[in-house]
């Protein structure tokens, strides 16, 4: 079965988002296999991002990324990776239509409430970097 990651961003866990947004996940039938709150490092962070390094923006996005707690998450199901991307929306809030998550609850591009894997290959190298044991268990078995 597919699976995703997903990380609500600082803004999102400050806005008091969480519920909310595991709600619409969950109304999607996708499947929660793992969650936790945890507070990025620079270096996480960086390796997140490794293909933003050139933009003119990284050391903001950077800067915000760790600015406070973020929930990441692992979630499954059919075609995970593009029905989490439609429920996350554009990455630019203003061009993410009303029932999106972006659409619904941010203003701005620089900070957009929620991340989401942008393909299946993308997912397995963020859950990895964010769920280490939890990646090399499921590889083994
Ligand atoms: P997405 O998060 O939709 O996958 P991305 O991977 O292109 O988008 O960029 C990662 C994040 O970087 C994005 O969620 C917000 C920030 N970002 C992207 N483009 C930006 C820009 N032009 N100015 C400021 N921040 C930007
Ligand atoms: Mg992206």
């Amino acid at each position: 079965m597919e699976q995703t990651f997903v990380m609500i961003k600082p803004d999102g866990v400050k806005l008091g988002l969480i519920g909310t947004i595991i709600q619409r996940f969950e109304h999607k039938r996708l499947r929660l296999v793992r969650a936790e709150m945890m507070q990025l490092s620079l270096e996480q962070a960086k390796a997140h991002y490794l293909d933003l390094a050139h933009k003119p923006f990284f050391h903001d996005l950077l800067q915000f990324i760790t600015s406070g707690e973020v929930m990441a998450m692992v979630w499954e199901g059919p075609n995970a990776v593009k029905a989490a991307r439609c429920l996350i929306g554009a990455t630019n809030p203003l061009e993410s239509p009303s029932g999106t998550i972006r659409g619904d609850f941010a203003l701005e591009l620089d900070s957009n409430i929620i991340h989401g894997s942008d393909s299946v290959e993308n997912a397995a190298r963020e859950i990895q970097l964010y769920f280490p044991d939890y990646y090399a268990a499921k590889s083994v078995s």
